[in-house]
């Protein structure tokens, strides 16, 4: 099994993004499955364009997208992606979409296919804090969710793939009092739980409830 996991830069004021810190620091293995990592831009455009590539060239199985969301406390996995962009600031490219449907002939939203549920009842049994976020926003993050799903949809039917945001690092929180913080440590165990979680429910249905 292939699982591409991508990160994003750092974008807007930060120096660091803690996404593409846990993607350089995974293993190339992970309970017998190959990690491929990949590290893409905070653009909307060119996310996209170089994600569609990889999946050409490496045919993944999977793809989990990681991508930073300052102000939550916890690691979370995403249910939904809108067909939505709606740029709260440009991206890394200057672009800022407005009211900006990502796909004309795309679904409203879409639903990973990742046990999600699964992946929070996990991560906190690890003694890490973690939810199922319903929404991904509409910046960036939400936007290589939907077109990685928009894909599934129209050409590559057997990938599976889902987003995980997660929290600040603490030396991202500095000058942000109040800002909650995750270090890159328990980020890394987090994201390789959730990786182990997603083998394990490979072919079974999610948790209906999360205790
Ligand atoms: N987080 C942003 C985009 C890149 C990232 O890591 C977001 O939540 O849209």
């Amino acid at each position: 099994m292939k699982i591409l996991v991508t990160g994003f830069n750092p974008f807007a004021t930060d120096k660091v993004n803690p996404a593409i810190e846990i993607v350089k620091k995974l293993p190339e293995e992970i309970a017998g499955a190959e990690i491929i990592k990949l590290e893409i831009p905070t653009e909307f455009i060119k996310c996209t364009e170089i994600t569609h590539q990889v999946i050409l060239e490496k045919k993944p199985d999977y793809i989990l997208s990681i991508g930073q969301a300052g102000g939550r406390f916890a690691v979370t996995p995403e249910k939904v992606a809108i067909n939505l962009d709606d740029g709260k600031m440009p991206d890394n490219a200057g672009y800022r979409p407005l009211n900006h449907k990502i796909r004309k002939d795309g679904q409203t939203a879409y639903f990973t296919e990742f046990p999600v549920k699964a992946i929070v009842q996990a991560i906190k049994n690890a003694g890490l804090p973690s939810y199922v976020s319903t929404s991904a926003g509409t910046y960036v993050c939400n936007h290589i969710m939907y077109q990685v799903q928009y894909f599934i949809d129209k050409e590559f039917p057997n990938l599976k793939a889902g987003f995980i945001h997660i929290p600040f690092l603490p030396n991202q929180v500095i000058n942000r009092p109040n800002s909650p913080s995750l270090s890159l440590i328990d980020d890394i165990r987090a994201i390789t739980i959730a990786i182990k979680t997603i083998i394990n429910y490979d072919g079974k249905k999610d948790l209906k409830i999360i205790n």
